[in-house]
């Protein structure tokens, strides 16, 4: 399990104003800090505010590869947006994201095969979120056909169950979880599985990490692959190598998180 560092997204202040003043400096302190912290990807997101979402999303690209290997998670609702990003992206990339509907995945699908990048799909359609985890496996399912018949390759197709903030959708937590199980049945080789694991404490008040490191521990536990997080949060870090050792995918050795830190 990896993740995809959430930080660089205008919905914080901060990004949001680096966007609107074109200064780099918090976009690449951000960027340098969750290197060092152990993304293996970078969510880009240009939030809600940019007067020129294109125009950001570029500028947010370049300037972040400036000071990082890492490859990015180009994360938008417009279509537009994404591929301006992709224009200009040095490696391989992820697209974040399109639900399960045409003509939406025919766009998104088409743009990944010719840019050589991984997409997220989303368990949603036109009719919204389902409650249950048959209802999300079967629009995984069209993700996972629609993907095929472009030729993306099943490792490079993540499917995100679509997680709520545990205080309005509490009812929801268990079909995720079911979900991510059953998301491994669709296909052989599986699709891969992702979420947003600050999602299922937002607007909470009280322990915002606390419930962000127990749903971690507990997805990895269902088979989540990769998650848009808090890379910086070191407790949640050192729980996603503990619970590799525990799902025997990572070797244990006597002094594994202190190597783990040290790596870091
Ligand atoms: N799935 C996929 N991509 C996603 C999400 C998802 N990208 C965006 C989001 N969800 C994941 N990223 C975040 C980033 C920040 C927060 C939640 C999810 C967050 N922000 C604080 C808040 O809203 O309280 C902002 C605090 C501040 O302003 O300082 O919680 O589900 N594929």
């Amino acid at each position: 399990m990896f993740i995809i560092g959430e930080r660089i997204n205008g919905m914080f202040k901060d990004i949001a104003q680096a966007i609107r003043n074109e200064d780099p400096r918090p976009v690449q302190e951000w960027a340098r800090k969750q290197d060092s912290a152990g993304a293996r990807y970078l969510d880009i997101n240009t939030g809600p505010a940019a007067s020129d979402p294109i125009k950001a999303m570029r500028w947010l690209v370049e300037v972040t590869q400036e000071v990082t290997d890492l490859p990015l998670c180009l994360d938008s609702t417009n279509y537009d947006v994404i591929e301006a990003g992709l224009e200009v992206c040095k490696r391989p990339a992820m697209i974040n994201s399109v639900p399960a509907e045409w003509p939406k995945m025919e766009r998104v699908f088409a743009m990944a095969a010719k840019y050589d990048a991984a997409v997220i799909g989303l368990a949603m359609n036109e009719e919204g979120i389902p409650k249950d985890a048959d209802t999300r496996v079967a629009l995984a399912m069209e993700l996972v056909a629609a993907a095929d018949s472009f030729g993306i390759p099943m490792e490079n197709l993540y499917i995100d169950p679509l997680v709520l903030p545990c205080n309005v959708g509490q009812d929801h937590g268990p079909e995720v979880m079911q979900t991510l199980r059953q998301v491994k049945l669709l296909a052989n080789p599986a699709p891969r599985t992702v979420v947003g694991l600050s999602n299922i404490s937002q607007g909470i008040k009280g322990n915002r990490a606390l419930i962000n490191r127990t749903f971690a521990a507990m997805a990895i536990a269902n088979g989540l692959d990769a998650a848009v997080g808090d890379a910086c949060d070191e407790e949640l870090m050192a729980i996603i190598a503990t619970a590799r050792v525990i799902m025997n995918l990572d070797i244990y050795c006597d002094s594994y998180v202190d190597i783990y830190v040290k790596q870091k």
